[in-house]
C-alpha cells in the first residue's frame, strides 16, 4: 500500500537521523578536549567588569574538563585583568597586560592553575582589579567552587546510540516488508 511505504519511508529517514545524531554527539564526546567545560564570559566596560564577582566549579578530576574564563574590552579605553588586591602589587596568578578595546584575555581554571589559587587564597576566591582603574574602584572577583565541573555526560550517548540503531534496523526491515 501506498501509504504504508510513506510512512515506512518517513520512520526510515527519521530513524536514520537519529542514528547519524548519535554518531555525531559520539565522535564529539571522543574528541572532546581536556579543555573541554562551560565557558563564563565577563565584559570589560569603562570603567569595570561585568558581572563583577562570577562562580567556576573546580577542574574535573576524572574527566580533565575545566572552566575558561573569557573577558572581552568592551569599552573605549584600556584596561586590565590583574589578579590581586589593589593597590599592593599583583599577586601572579595571572594578568591580563594592557588590553585594547576589542580585545579578549582567557583564563583557564586547569587543575594547576586551581592549585595556584589554592595555595594563595584557600577559600578560592580570587580578588582582581585594572591596573589602571582600581581607585574607581574597577575590581572584580572569582570564585572556584570545590564542585567539579561535571563529566561530559558520554553515559547518556551509548543508550541513545543503541536505541536509534535499533530503531533504524526495525524501520528498515519493516519497510522492506511493505
Ligand atoms: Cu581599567
Amino acid at each position: 500500500m501506498k501509504i504504508n511505504k510513506i510512512i515506512g519511508t518517513t520512520i526510515v529517514v527519521i530513524s536514520l537521523a537519529l542514528v547519524l545524531y548519535s554518531n555525531f554527539r559520539i565522535a564529539s564526546a571522543f574528541s572532546l578536549s581536556a579543555s573541554n567545560g562551560p565557558v563564563v564570559k565577563v565584559s570589560i566596560v569603562d570603567d569595570s567588569f561585568n558581572p563583577q564577582s562570577i562562580t567556576v566549579g573546580s577542574p574535573n578530576s576524572t574527566s580533565g574538563a575545566f572552566a575558561t574564563i573569557v573577558w572581552t574590552n568592551n569599552g573605549a579605553n584600556q584596561h586590565t585583568v590583574t589578579s590581586g588586591t589593589p593597590p599592593g602589587t599583583p599577586d601572579g596568578l595571572f594578568n591580563s597586560g594592557t588590553l585594547n578595546p576589542g580585545q579578549n584575555y582567557t583564563l583557564q581554571i586547569s587543575q594547576s592553575m586551581y592549585s595556584s589559587i589554592l595555595a594563595k587564597y584557600p577559600n578560592g576566591t580570587v580578588p582582581y582589579y585594572c591596573r589602571f582603574h582600581y581607585t574607581f574602584g574597577m575590581t572584580g572577583k572569582i570564585t572556584v567552587t570545590p564542585t567539579q565541573v561535571p563529566e561530559f555526560p558520554s553515559f547518556l550517548m551509548l543508550p541513545l546510540f543503541m536505541v536509534a540503531t535499533l530503531a533504524t534496523v526495525a524501520a528498515l526491515k519493516k519497510n522492506a516488508r511493505l
